[in-house]
């Protein structure tokens, strides 16, 4: 049995030792509180939490901390968090406290993972992982356009060149916009661009909503036609993503992370994304959106490539009869501001594993949505021939277009 490894950035309270404050940390989230007790027994002390290490970073300091297997109920996402990341940021003895990473025991990474996974996504979509990486839109406006124009703007999308289409964050089932319509006629445009084409195009419906409907919800979305769901981890919870990769819906799930600013944003005080995704890859996403290296939100590249590492690297789960099991990979998501003239910056930051995701970038093309999706996939192309966008784009109009209107960087 081993040790769960938690990392944390802090800053004590200018009347509190660095040591103290990491004590309190590994007492509060596992047999201690503010004071001595009489009901802590000799035998309940084998589930404290320790400090391995406590060290000097920027304005605060560093801490490892180690949690003993036995705290954690094995399989419960919630009951995990809690412990790594539950009473502490309140803790007045800090003033910042950021869950930066952890490391479960092979034991409790027993979870079903991704069920496709980047090889599974891959193969639907007919691409190799060294052959370049998925384009990816998600339909603007996020909200406003009824299921008729949707299907419309999915269809010309596709004809331009993306593999991916998702609805955006807030669109879930309103009366402007109802699921069931919109799937079904955004599917049969896809249909119509698939046999045209003879390509595989995916359309994630977003299927976020309350726990005891997202399986219903997800079973109507593919029940018309959609090939992939998409559900907002944060906002549904992550045993959304469970209960869709356990139900018998048999589509990639898409996991966007609409909220995550609120944690992962501040650099002292919160959780980083890092944790964030290794749930989700445990619980069974098969894309996670983890941000990009040049578009509109915050983001720290370091964290980032780090972040994607997590989801691509081995991980084994054991059994308890200590049988090994490798998890699937999750496919990165870098999205939010990304246009072609972005393109070089992202691949050669992330790597070609990767769904380069464009709203505005295809959508707000001088030429509309089948010219923008061109002019992502030329990108695409582009840097895969070892050429820059501006070279390319001498003999690739939806290109050239792009780039006078958003630049090349
Ligand atoms: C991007 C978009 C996504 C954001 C979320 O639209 O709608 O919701 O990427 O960001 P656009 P993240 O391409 O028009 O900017 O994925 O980093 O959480
Ligand atoms: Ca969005």
């Amino acid at each position: 049995m081993g040790d769960v490894l938690a990392t944390y950035y802090f800053e004590p309270r200018e009347d509190t030792t660095p040591e103290f404050a990491a004590q309190a940390i590994a007492d509060e989230q596992t047999t201690g509180t503010w004071t001595d007790l009489s009901t802590r027994t000799d035998y309940v002390k084998r589930l404290d939490g320790t400090v391995k290490s406590v060290e000097k970073c920027g304005a605060g300091y560093t801490a490892e901390l180690l949690y003993p297997e036995e705290i954690f109920e094995k399989g419960n996402i919630p009951q995990y968090l809690s412990v790594l990341a539950g009473n502490l940021f309140g803790l007045g003895r800090l003033n910042n406290v950021r869950l930066v990473d952890f490391r479960l025991t092979q034991k409790l990474c027993d979870f079903p993972g991704p069920k496709f996974g980047i090889c599974g996504v891959r193969k639907m979509i007919g691409t190799d992982r060294n052959s370049r990486p998925h384009v990816g839109t998600i339909i603007k406006p996020k909200v406003g356009l009824n299921p008729k124009d949707t299907a419309e703007v999915a269809y010309l999308a596709a004809i331009g060149g993306v593999d991916f289409i998702k609805d955006d964050e807030t669109l879930t089932d309103q009366g402007f916009c109802p699921m069931k319509e919109r799937v079904e006629a955004v599917m049969q445009a896809l249909d119509k661009a698939m046999s045209e084409t003879g390509r595989t195009i995916l359309y994630a419906a977003n299927v976020s909503t309350r726990a005891d409907k997202i399986v219903e919800r997800a079973k109507l979305a593919v029940d018309c036609g959609a090939n992939a769901v998409m559900v907002d981890v944060l906002t549904s919870g992550f045993a959304a993503i469970e209960a869709l990769r356990e139900s018998s819906i048999d589509v990639p799930i898409h996991v966007h992370r609409t909220m995550h600013g609120a944690m992962t944003r501040n650099e002292k005080h919160g959780i980083a994304m890092r944790p964030l995704a290794r749930l989700v890859r445990l619980a069974g996403g098969d894309q996670l959106h983890t941000g990009t290296v040049s578009g509109k939100m915050g983001h720290n590249p370091e964290e980032l490539k780090a972040d994607n590492r997590t989801l691509t690297e081995e991980l084994f789960a054991a059994d308890d009869s200590g049988n090994e099991r490798r998890l699937n990979y999750v496919f990165p998501v870098a999205s939010g501001g990304l246009h072609p003239g972005k393109v070089h910056a992202e691949l050669a930051g992330l790597g070609i594993n990767v769904v380069l995701q464009a709203g505005g970038g295809i959508h707000g093309h001088p030429k509309g949505t089948q010219a923008g999706a061109t002019a992502m996939r030329q990108a695409v192309d582009a840097f895969m021939q070892g050429l820059s966008a501006e070279e390319y784009a001498k003999t690739h109009t939806e290109l050239k277009l792009a780039l006078e209107k958003w630049g090349s960087s």
